[in-house]
């Protein structure tokens, strides 16, 4: 793993997608010259099929043979593998929460710095001032550019109205930025993504209720990103204590109309009601973080050392950071960016064409805007 710019991935990756095109090129040359010669052959008569099929589903045992088809997946695989792919995730909570060792864990590397100001007077910001720091991931091939948003000042103020606004502008600007990309004439044939896909908020393990500003902030970021709630420092909670609070954090999302990832209305099929049924029932995942290994019976692993013994991250029975790594990266990543792309951009682009229309504006004037629309965009979700 290595820190890295979006240029540097940009010019690693370009021969190979030169090289796809050029062969792509070639390909339909190919099928081209092709062509007459099959046309001229008679069409051999339909096998009847084996079963009577109304929606006229030609199955594999219907087949005189193999065709080949499902080589498709890794022909996608291997596209992907030598283009690489982007995650963007932004981490929201007070101060000192675990949120930097918790990014840290999910990716097993120093991803996130953990704050190091000697002073504290220094460290209250005023503010909440958005970072962001990308690295290229890679693992059997494949690289994924990851960029963690964090959001240093967010709550940490006597008086946090309207803390979440800095968020709300920093998540409309991603898709500003793609949305010109895509409008541009002589669009690039991969557009740069920095929309967030997720993002992960940290409730304080207090035990008591969803506090005013966790309302306040799910409410207006859940209808423009996905929101992953987590109990934060769940080593802190006794296991009754941590169910008792989960509960009371389902209700109060439900009585607040608050929308969290992965939501009821965008389940594809059966299948994925299921899946995700159990992960809806089972949020927020109470985590714990760490950056440190222990040997448990002769094995390395990640966990909290304590006086009483060691806290396994890993470990299921100890606590949930299992489920949130599963979600977020092993089941539900590509997901994540499907939701975003096709629900948060596309709600964000519909109504800014819709804007520019009634404002008399065609496209191209909406891609030469100079960003006053941003602001504006911020305020109206607010
Ligand atoms: N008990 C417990 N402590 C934790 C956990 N995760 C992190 N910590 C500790 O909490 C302190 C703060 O952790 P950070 O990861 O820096 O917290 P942060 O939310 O990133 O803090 P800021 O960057 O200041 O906003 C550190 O001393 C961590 O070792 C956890 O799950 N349980
Ligand atoms: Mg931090």
């Amino acid at each position: 793993m290595r820190e890295d710019t979006a240029q540097e991935l940009d010019s690693e990756l370009e021969p190979a997608v030169r090289m796809e095109e050029e062969r792509e090129v070639e390909l339909q040359m190919e099928e081209e010259e092709e062509q007459p010669e099959v046309m001229k052959q008679p069409e051999p008569p339909l096998p009847p099929l084996s079963e009577p099929n109304t929606q006229g589903i030609i199955k594999g045992s219907d087949l005189f043979g193999y065709v080949g088809i499902e080589a498709v997946l890794d022909q996608m695989r291997r596209k992907t593998m030598k283009a690489g792919f982007e995650f963007n995730i932004m981490v929201v909570g007070q101060s000192g929460l675990g949120k930097s060792t918790l990014v840290n864990t999910l990716f097993k590397s120093k991803v996130s710095r953990k704050s190091c100001t000697p002073n504290y007077e220094e460290n209250i910001s005023k503010t909440v001032h958005l970072q962001s720091v990308s690295h290229i991931i890679e693992e059997k091939g494949v690289k994924m550019r990851l960029t963690v948003i964090d959001t240093p000042g967010f709550g940490d103020q006597i008086n946090n109205e309207n803390c979440w606004e800095p968020i709300v502008k920093y998540i409309n600007e991603q898709y500003e930025k793609y949305l010109k990309e895509e409008l541009h004439v002589n669009r690039k044939r991969r557009i740069p993504d920095t929309r967030v896909h997720c993002c992960v908020y940290f409730l304080p393990a207090t035990g008591h209720w969803l506090r005013p500003i966790d309302v306040e902030f799910m409410k207006r970021l859940g209808k423009i990103v996905s929101i992953v709630p987590v109990i934060a420092k769940a080593d802190t909670l006794t296991m009754e204590e941590r169910l008792e609070f989960k509960q009371r954090i389902r209700q109060g999302l439900q009585a607040n109309g608050i929308r969290v990832y992965p939501q009821k209305e965008y389940d594809e099929d059966a299948e994925e009601r299921i899946v995700n049924d159990r992960i809806r029932e089972n949020i927020p995942f109470a985590v714990v973080g760490t950056d440190k290994e222990h040997q448990v019976n002769g094995n390395k692993v990640l966990g909290r050392k304590t006086k009483w013994g060691i806290i396994e991250v890993e470990n299921v029975a100890h606590c949930e950071f299992a489920h949130l790594r599963d979600l977020l990266i092993r089941s539900h990543l590509q997901d994540l960016k499907d939701v975003t792309h096709n629900i948060h951009y596309e709600t964000y682009r519909v109504r800014r064409l819709n804007e520019s229309n009634a404002n008399g504006l065609g496209l191209s004037a909406l891609s030469l805007e100079n960003g006053t629309g941003e602001k504006s965009e911020a305020e109206s979700q607010l």
